[in-house]
């Protein structure tokens, strides 16, 4: 059995259960073929190694049967690599936000810079039969990297955000060296079906490429193949993690503190993609549209701080509080504000509290690979008298998630009366969209989605 070796900007210690889902089913399948992580340390020094640009230290630690091994950045590579081209340019763009990208040669140059360096310090880690899964936006060029080295191993990569339109793709200068950095994979799996549709259209257009049978794409003298392979949860992860002592003391308090109350929750990172102030526009019109809510729903928003030394996180920031100190002023009373704005992570232990607490969960990002708060907001009710999801539909979860109620997060009257019929919904159409929403989250939850990538990346026929 082939050794796996999963690549991605950031690591974590897949033991640990606030690692999350993801990083705990990755943590499995290293652990049961004795594996190896590779990314980035998290550290930045400030000369690494002497001080040559893009040299920096690697780390070796072990986790069980997984070899984690890490590489710390100067901070000119940090700055360039993952605040510049990383969060400013592909984050952006691929979001559809042409309007919020600072485009610069100076950080292209230093994304591939720091993406070779990688690609030399993992290949002195491989072993010729290894196979390689390469993770997000931050390492797109890392496959033609290895293959400049010499790398003949299997290559699959997931983009875990969403893949624009060609028009949009074609906008970023000089992304052709992008669409060939993508014919160095084997095998390339998408969140939803749009964004391999997307695929499709970018490589006939800008690449001359041709589509072959199954989902094969030829051009630039490689096959690959594109496939969508929609991210699951970890389902009794979640479940267990919902039992707990953090996550019962959690929904207790929230019953008791809001019993005369429905509670609205949103949760997510405070990021521009998220729709946070179209969500709080919404909810602003629901007051206004529907008073019978004033005086009783609650939005609870958690919004954890993201990136906050790009500057468009610091505007979305200051728009959210401003905005909810608006709705607050209008419509609150001594005793009832209607939004509860929290701008900290929450313990991933107490989620699951928080989110059965909630009546309606309010997930309605502009744009978003998938979102797993919605899957996890589903696993997380009371099968008897579940919640109801609002759902964006440009979430990739909404290709799923068919009995959500989908809404326009643009359409701000249009989701306000989807959040009125939400909260109005009798037991009988909740328990039958819940039962059907959980059946999907649990066939396509996370070790099924990790399996299908790794058959797929098997079974592929490696030029
Ligand atoms: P994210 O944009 O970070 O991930 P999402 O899928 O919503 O988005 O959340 C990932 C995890 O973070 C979830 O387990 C969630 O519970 C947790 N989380 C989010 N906000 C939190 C908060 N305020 N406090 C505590 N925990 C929080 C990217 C893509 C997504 C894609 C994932 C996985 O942008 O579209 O679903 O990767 O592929």
């Amino acid at each position: 059995m082939s050794r796996l070796v999963v690549v991605s900007n950031r690591l974590a210690d897949p033991r640990k259960p606030a690692a999350g889902g993801l990083a705990v089913a990755l943590g499995e399948t290293l652990h049961r073929t004795g594996g190896l992580w590779f990314g980035w340390s998290g550290k930045i020094v400030e000369t690494a190694d002497g001080g040559t640009p893009g040299e920096g230290a690697v780390n070796e630690h072990r986790a069980g049967e997984v070899k984690l091994v890490t590489v710390d950045l100067c901070r000119e590579d940090h700055d360039g690599y993952y605040l510049g081209y990383s969060n400013r340019v592909l984050w952006p763009v691929f979001h559809y936000r042409l309007d919020l990208a600072v485009f610069s040669p100076e950080s292209l140059a230093t994304y591939q810079r720091v993406n070779r360096m990688f690609a030399r310090k993992l290949m002195d880690q491989l072993k010729d039969d290894d196979v390689v899964w390469v993770h997000d936006y931050h390492l797109i060029p890392l496959a033609a990297e290895l293959r400049a080295m010499g790398s003949r191993h299997r290559i699959g990569f997931f983009l875990h955000i969403p893949l624009p339109p060609q028009q949009i793709l074609a906008a970023i200068p000089g992304h052709e060296w992008f669409i060939r950095s993508l014919f160095s994979y084997d095998l390339i799996g998408f969140q939803s079906e749009t964004d391999v549709i997307h695929f499709e259209r970018y490589v006939l257009a800008e690449a001359g490429a041709e589509a072959l049978p199954g989902g094969r794409y030829r051009a630039f003298k490689h096959t690959v193949v594109a496939r969508a392979f929609p991210i699951g949860i970890d389902v009794d992860e979640f479940i267990e993690l919902g039992r707990g002592k953090e996550s019962t003391d959690n929904y207790n308090m929230l019953v008791e503190e809001y019993a005369k109350r429905r509670l609205l929750i949103g949760i997510d990172r405070l990021d521009y993609s998220k729709g946070l102030p179209h969500r709080l526009r919404a909810f602003k019109e629901l007051l206004q549209k529907y008073p019978e809510n004033r005086d009783s729903a609650t939005l609870i928003q958690i919004a954890s701080p993201s990136r906050e030394d790009v500057d468009a996180y610091i505007d979305i920031r200051h728009e959210l509080e401003s905005l909810c100190g608006e709705i607050n002023g209008d419509y609150g009373e001594l005793d009832w504000m209607p939004v509860r704005y929290i701008h900290r992570t929450m313990a991933r232990k107490r989620l699951p509290g928080l989110c059965r607490a909630g009546r309606v969960a309010l997930i309605t990002p502009l744009r978003d690979g998938m979102n797993l708060v919605a899957k996890e907001f589903v696993v997380a009710q009371d099968p008897a008298d579940p919640g109801v999801l609002v759902l964006s539909r440009f979430a990739g979860a909404a290709e799923q998630l068919r009995d959500a109620l989908l809404v326009n997060p643009y359409d701000i009257q249009g989701t306000a009366d989807i959040i009125q019929r939400a909260l109005r919904m009798p037991l009988e159409e909740r328990v039958m969209r819940h039962q059907r929403l959980l059946a999907t989250i649990r066939t396509y939850d996370v070790h099924w989605w990790r399996k299908e990538f790794l058959a797929a990346l098997d079974s592929v026929d490696v030029d």
